[in-house]
């Protein structure tokens, strides 16, 4: 992040208030705009003692941002009438783990901290997509299998944390994932449990029966903070803030009510607390996020920056209404006091804001650990259901186009994956058309084998695969809307 407007103070306050009740692994823009936003609601309507130490896993740019403005920072909510801004003040302090692994497992081991929740993307559950279970291959892991006092990866981190707790005679805190998975408190117990069984079973025995794992559908489109927002707040707000974010007003927070030991009120500050989430979350997923990542490939390979620039077309609008129409909500159970017409009515009009410049380009980001959830899983049902989803189809061989690594003009794409090697190798390993799906469709942690295998299913994803590469995206888009 570029440098503040001349003159412009830095924001800050004096000294955060001390004392905590939660431990937050990745503090990213969307935790930022997201879980802390509610937990600052919920304290000034409730009170309770729930400051958030926020952990970096990896980069010390949340510490650089946050704590020279002792952990606060601004939440900007973008609209086409003007921005909104306010200050949170929910962030306590902020920790490096790669700095101090071991100041990181003891304030997770204090037992003033009865909640450690998750916004570590995909990627940071160290799981084959396909199956849901930890890779012990994972490097990671096989790290902190070797390292438990010194861990890299979350799981790793909460296994350690969770054995000095048993060891010390202290009651057990409550894991919550907030990131976009399918079940994702079950991904968060299965990862932990398959970890701490290979570490000690005793330890897994006992975290099966003192830990709980709420699941959570979690909803607020986030774009990258941008030199030009942090400079827009300088301007109206008169100082220099590098840690704030910027986000759409609307949000949505559906939470399974299954914490062992205490949470924030956050019901009072809007969260949905219900008992089961699920059916939330495949509303969601393959709704907002089966769209998002079909705009994000093909809307790329089109040349659109952005949804808003992308749902701007009359075709690419019309393909995400055919998605859901057509493709997605016959595989959706509605969820109680949803109507999924409606809902999907409110998505476009989140899409089409202007205000918000979320690029096709980030959207686009780790497919590999995505596209299962988003587009897999609602492509298997309708195949179930007996037809082929010709869009959804399109939409995963543009990710197959996208991981080439070369767009429509013949330029490199920035492919960001923790698998963009073997992808880009799958792809250039094969020189033909059916060569290429073939050995992207292998691709095992990705694709379930029956999927792969399903003659339906190749045949439609070789036919759109042909088509992007001799028509073009625009074209195929196109074609799928007015069939
Ligand atoms: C997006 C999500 O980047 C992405 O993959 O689809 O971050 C999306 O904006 C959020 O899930 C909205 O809640």
């Amino acid at each position: 992040m570029g440098a503040g407007l001349p003159g412009s103070p830095r924001l800050t306050r004096s000294r955060p208030p001390p004392g905590h009740g939660i431990v937050h692994l990745g503090p990213g823009a969307f935790f930022r705009a997201f879980n802390a936003v509610y937990t600052d609601d919920a304290m000034a309507e409730a009170g309770g003692d729930w400051g958030i130490i926020a952990v970096s896993l990896r980069s010390s740019t949340a510490r650089d941002q946050l704590g020279p403005q002792g952990g606060c920072y601004t939440s900007v909510t973008l609209a086409t009438g003007g921005d909104t801004h306010r200050i949170i003040s929910a962030v306590r302090d902020v920790l490096v783990a790669p700095d101090d692994p071991a100041a990181v497992v003891a304030i997770m081991a204090d037992p003033a901290t009865r909640i450690v929740s998750l916004t570590i993307t995909e990627k940071g559950y160290c799981h084959d997509p396909a199956t849901g279970r930890l890779n012990r291959d994972h490097p990671d892991i096989q790290h902190d299998l070797s390292n438990p006092d010194a861990p890299r990866s979350a799981v790793g981190f909460i296994v350690t944390a969770l054995a000095r707790r048993r060891d010390a005679g202290q009651p057990a805190f409550t894991v919550l994932s907030c990131d976009n998975l399918p079940s994702n408190g079950a991904v968060a117990r299965a990862v932990v449990l398959d970890f701490a069984q290979a570490y000690d079973a005793d330890l897994a025995d006992w975290i099966a029966a003192n830990v709980t794992f709420p699941a959570t559908m979690v909803d607020r489109i986030t774009p990258a903070t941008t030199d030009a927002d942090v400079a827009r707040l300088a301007q109206t707000a008169g100082y220099f803030d590098p840690g704030c974010v910027v986000h759409e007003a609307f949000r949505q927070w559906v939470v399974e009510d299954d914490f062992i030991a205490g949470r924030p009120a956050w019901d009072q500050a809007g969260a949905q607390m219900v008992r089961d989430v699920a059916a939330h979350e495949t509303m969601k997923l393959r709704c907002l996020n089966g769209t998002h990542s079909a705009l994000a490939y093909l809307g790329y390979l089109a040349g659109f920056e952005t949804i808003a620039d992308a749902v701007a077309d009359p075709d690419f609008a019309a393909l995400c209404r055919k998605l859901w129409q057509d493709e997605i909500l016959p595989t959706v159970p509605p969820p109680e006091g949803e109507d999924l017409h409606a809902y999907c009515d409110t998505l476009m009009e989140r899409y089409c804001d202007r205000a918000i410049r979320h690029r096709t380009w980030q959207i686009a980001m780790d497919g590999s650990q995505k596209l299962p959830q988003r587009l897999l899983g609602t492509i298997r049902d309708a195949m179930d259901a007996g037809h082929v989803p010709a869009g959804l189809c399109l939409a995963v061989a543009a990710w197959m186009r996208y991981v080439g690594g070369v767009d429509e003009d013949g330029k490199a794409i920035d492919v960001r994956d923790p698998h963009a090697k073997t992808l880009r190798a799958a792809s250039d390993g094969a020189d033909t058309t059916e060569g290429r799906v073939d050995a992207l469709l292998g691709m095992t942690s990705i694709f379930d084998r029956d999927l792969a295998r399903n003659a339906a299913f190749r045949a439609a994803i070789l036919q759109a695969y042909a088509t992007l590469e001799r028509a073009g995206a625009r074209a195929a888009v196109k074609d799928y809307v007015s069939g």
